[in-house]
């Protein structure tokens, strides 16, 4: 297609030039020699200026509109021979020399004849496109769109060089078979009941994000958007390798090797995302050694960042993949990004900030600057105005992730990140003195804090700070390790409780402590149990820095009951109602019961050199990234310095 900005100007510089006006000899008769030479040098300064536009105006061919996703505003090139592919494959544009002054006349006639070439080419093909129909106007466009998509998928798919980094130190990635034989037992059956889930969605589930167990069919949920991504593949990698389930790990390998393309128009949960697909890459990397792991985690994340497309630098809730535009969630707050999205992204990319050199982001930076109620974390987050929206802070939903990341930033930069964890420490002492109460009956729980008001009311899903205050008192300010162990203990404790005070031994998903309640849920829809991990989490972490055996004792207790009412022929179910004796089932094998649950239960069943703690964080989903070690010898500490002043 040819720049429309040429028409005019060639279209009045022909007849300017053209010997036809000489045919009017009576206008040349009564012309006076003084107004001949007027007329001579308007001429010649029109012939200038013409020359002047082409030299020195910007040649519009060169300015490649590119927006992805809008391929209605493509402009292609006209002038195809002044780009070039480097060996890389990225397009780069030559031919800047077309501004620059001829040194010679020899080049100045060169130059002259070129440029006379290319209007006289633009004319034609002006000229050409204006005898054309409209319907054959609009193939044309299509076909060019077209090329430009295959283009950018061909330049997607291929592989992009990282630069070389060191391989952080990688140990106690298998074994850990516990001397006990009991525990041995109970490790093995762990480890089939992750064989059955993962058969299971081998078989009727391939594929897609997630299995529906009774129906024996795919399923998916909108975090994924509209995609089949093989969520569960993904997920379940790492648990795979760390049970030494070798082929199941090289059959996900293959399908993630062969068919894992983020090219797909879907809209996903940037968060989700992250923690499960580029979390789950990351970690099968580090374990495995294999590029390709590394190489799909970078082309995701690529497909994430137009999320940060904000005024503030605080991403969307959700981008598509493919046209990079985002949004936020049409239930949040006041059109507000959520707390523990937005803050649970730090851990993963800081490793591919040192996988890969580009530094991505600043949200601490920014957090850390804003006013607090009552030095509390709002759960709500305008990514437009920068404002805190409705004042709800929760450990559990919403906000949970995000506290457990400042303390995993500190851990995973070997305790260098100090800055973390002293945002960490405020956080905690906030919420201690706000939202953690015990209750008549002696438990401790975590409430949620609503505009002033704190809701007696605990979520499942804060049921994992237990093993949080655990992991993070080593280190703990004014010497209170020994208060932040007892508080985990705490928390698992009443954790334990929701689980036992049910008829099937598993916990609700919320549960209340308010007007003789201790412990229980009230509503309906609070009663059911999705096969979430973080009960069976704190046990974990609490086990690993006690050795109570108490804690194997009740992680046991999760298993059988997961078993036997959670278990179908088709894999995993979680359950509509804990207090029924009949429950049904809400037929979704979830994907973070391979990445998390299982996971936990089998590291509950292993020796301490399994994942051991001072060289491994697992991210929220239960993906383990290695410590970057400051000691590294090759450099790697000014890379990390470089990483972590990013974020
Ligand atoms: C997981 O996807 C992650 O743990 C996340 O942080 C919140 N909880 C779910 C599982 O319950």
């Amino acid at each position: 297609m040819t720049t429309p900005a040429l028409l005019p100007l060639s279209g009045r510089r022909i007849p300017t030039l053209s010997p036809g006006a000489s045919s009017f000899p009576h206008h040349r008769a009564t012309l006076r020699l003084s107004e001949k030479f007027i007329l001579l040098l308007i001429l010649s300064a029109f012939i200038t200026l013409c020359f002047g536009a082409f030299f020195f105006l910007p040649d519009n061919s060169k300015h490649k509109r590119f927006d992805l996703g809008l391929e209605d505003v493509l402009i292609p090139h006209i002038d195809a021979p002044k780009e070039g592919k480097h060996a890389s494959g990225q397009v780069v544009i030559h031919g800047q020399g077309a501004t620059s002054v001829p040194c010679g006349r020899q080049e100045e006639e060169s130059l002259r004849d070129k440029i006379r070439a290319d209007h006289e080419r633009a004319l034609q093909e002006a000229k050409e496109k204006l005898r054309k129909s409209r319907e054959e106007l609009q193939a044309e466009i299509q076909t060019e769109k077209s090329k430009v998509i295959e283009d950018l998928k061909k330049k997607d798919v291929g592989p992009k060089p990282l630069p070389p980094v060191p391989m952080p130190k990688v140990v106690g990635v298998s074994d850990g078979e516990p001397a006990d034989p009991d525990v041995k037992e109970k490790r093995d059956k762990i480890r089939e009941m992750m064989k059955h889930a993962w058969d299971s969605y081998r078989q009727y589930g391939w594929g897609h994000n997630e299995l529906k167990p009774l129906a024996k069919k795919g399923h998916s949920t909108n975090i994924f958007g509209n995609s089949q991504l093989g969520a569960s593949i993904v997920d379940a990698l790492d648990t795979l390798y760390i049970m030494g389930l070798h082929e199941e790990f090289k059959d996900g390998q293959e399908w993630i090797d062969q068919n894992l393309d983020f090219s797909v128009n879907a809209e996903v949960s940037v968060f989700e995302v992250n923690i499960r697909f580029i979390g789950g890459l990351l970690a099968a990397y580090y374990l495995s050694g294999q590029e390709m792991f590394k190489q799909k985690a970078v082309q995701l994340a690529e497909k994430l960042l137009p999320a940060f497309n904000t005024p503030t630098g605080i991403p969307w809730a959700m981008v598509n993949l493919k046209s990079g535009v985002g949004r936020n969630w049409g239930w949040a707050s006041a059109g507000s990004s959520i707390l523990a999205e937005f803050g649970t992204l730090h851990m993963e990319f800081v490793h591919l900030t040192y996988l890969t050199g580009n530094p991505v982001m600043h949200i601490r930076k920014l957090l850390a600057k804003m006013d607090r109620p009552n030095g509390l974390y709002p759960n709500y987050l305008n990514p437009r105005t920068g404002r805190w929206g409705q004042h709800h802070t929760s450990v559990g939903g919403l906000g949970d992730s995000f506290y457990e990341y400042l303390l995993k930033a500190w851990l995973m930069s070997d305790k260098t990140d100090t800055e973390a964890r002293k945002t960490y420490d405020d956080a905690m002492e906030a919420i201690e003195r706000h939202l953690i109460r015990k209750s008549n009956g002696g438990l401790t729980f975590i409430g949620e804090w609503k505009n002033g008001h704190l809701e007696r009311k605990m979520g499942h899903l804060a049921c994992f700070a237990g093993g949080m205050f655990a992991l993070g008192a080593d280190g703990s300010p004014d010497d209170k390790a020994g208060h932040y162990l007892q508080l985990g203990a705490e928390i698992a404790h009443t954790c334990h409780e929701s689980y036992d005070r049910t008829v099937l031994k598993l916990g609700p998903e919320a549960f209340k402590f308010d007007s003789g309640l201790e412990a229980v849920a009230v509503r309906q829809n609070e009663k059911y149990y999705i096969l979430r991990p973080e009960v069976i989490e704190t046990y974990w972490y609490m086990w690993r820095f006690t050795h109570d055996p108490k804690y194997r004792q009740w992680g046991w207790e999760a298993a059988q009951a997961i078993d036997k009412y959670c278990r179908v022929s088709g894999g995993f179910s979680g359950v509509k109602d804990v207090y029924s004796s009949n429950p049904t089932y809400d037929d979704v094998q979830q994907s973070f019961f391979l990445a998390e649950t299982l996971k936990y239960l089998y590291l509950l069943f292993s020796s301490d050199d399994l994942m051991p703690l001072e060289s491994w964080v697992f991210n929220t989903e239960a993906h383990p990234l290695p410590v970057l070690m400051d000691d590294h010898p090759s450099n790697q500490s000014s890379l990390l310095t470089c990483a972590m002043s990013y974020f």
